[in-house]
């Protein structure tokens, strides 16, 4: 594997092998989304053909994670098939100090929230840039909704104080459509001062399906930097 010499590049990758050797032989793993989680499913992959790693088996949190998997050789199952997840390995948009999340960037929140919170120990990979004091200081809030339920959650959601738009593709033309056949609106917000309550707010809006607040989910933040142009976790 080869990041370059991109500094972000290589701190992503250095905090995805961090996570990786967190992988103990034998355990069910939460396989997450995003260019960070990639390098981590990369070296519990490396590992597992060195035969440092075995026995262990994924469950992908999007279609995205499950590619990645077989690509690298991790096996995989579901949740039907398990009764635990040891270890979950996910990616994040924004970390707060108290460990909250914003998370979904890659309209993957829904099941990334089931896996994630359902893990024994759910680890988050990210490099600095995503440390914030208050979540939704620099990244849109995603809330997951049926589409027949857009008009009406766009006006609930501008109720709660919230600035909601439809997310569109970038390659394909019209709304982007989750793993699930819904739509993604994402939502500024001024200040989300209490993002347990705005999390129960938004999901109890008929038709959302879940929305990209992680309050007490994540147990350890693995965070890379770049200190003189080295990767340091
Ligand atoms: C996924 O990882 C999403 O929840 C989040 O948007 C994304 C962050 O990706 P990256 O590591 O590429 O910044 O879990």
């Amino acid at each position: 594997m080869s990041a370059g010499t991109d500094p972000i590049k290589l701190m992503k990758q250095e905090v995805g092998k961090a996570a990786a050797n967190r992988v103990q032989s034998g355990m069910i793993v939460g396989l997450g989304t995003g260019s960070t989680t990639a390098y981590a499913i990369e070296f519990i992959g490396n590992r597992l053909k060195s035969g440092e790693l075995k026995d262990i088996i994924g469950i992908p949190t999007s279609f995205q994670a499950e590619v990645l998997a077989k690509k690298h050789g991790v096996p995989l199952t579901t949740l039907d098939a398990v009764d635990h997840i040891d270890i979950a390995i996910d990616g994040a948009d924004e970390v707060d100090p108290q460990k909250n999340l914003i998370k979904g960037g890659g309209a993957a929140h829904t099941r990334e929230k089931v896996v994630d919170a359902f893990a024994d120990q759910f680890i988050v990979v990210v490099d600095s840039g995503k440390l914030v004091e208050k979540l939704g200081s620099t990244f849109l809030l995603p809330v997951e909704v049926i589409p027949m339920a857009l008009a009406p959650t766009l006006r609930a959601i501008e109720k709660l104080g919230g600035k909601p738009e439809l997310r569109e593709g970038i390659r394909k033309a019209g709304p982007v459509i989750t793993d699930q056949g819904n739509f993604v609106i994402d939502v500024k917000f001024n200040t989300i001062e209490n993002p347990a309550e705005l999390e129960k707010a938004l999901n109890n809006i008929p038709g959302v399906l879940e929305n990209g607040l992680f309050v007490g989910v994540a147990d350890l933040i693995l965070v890379g930097e770049v200190q003189e142009g080295q990767p340091v976790v």
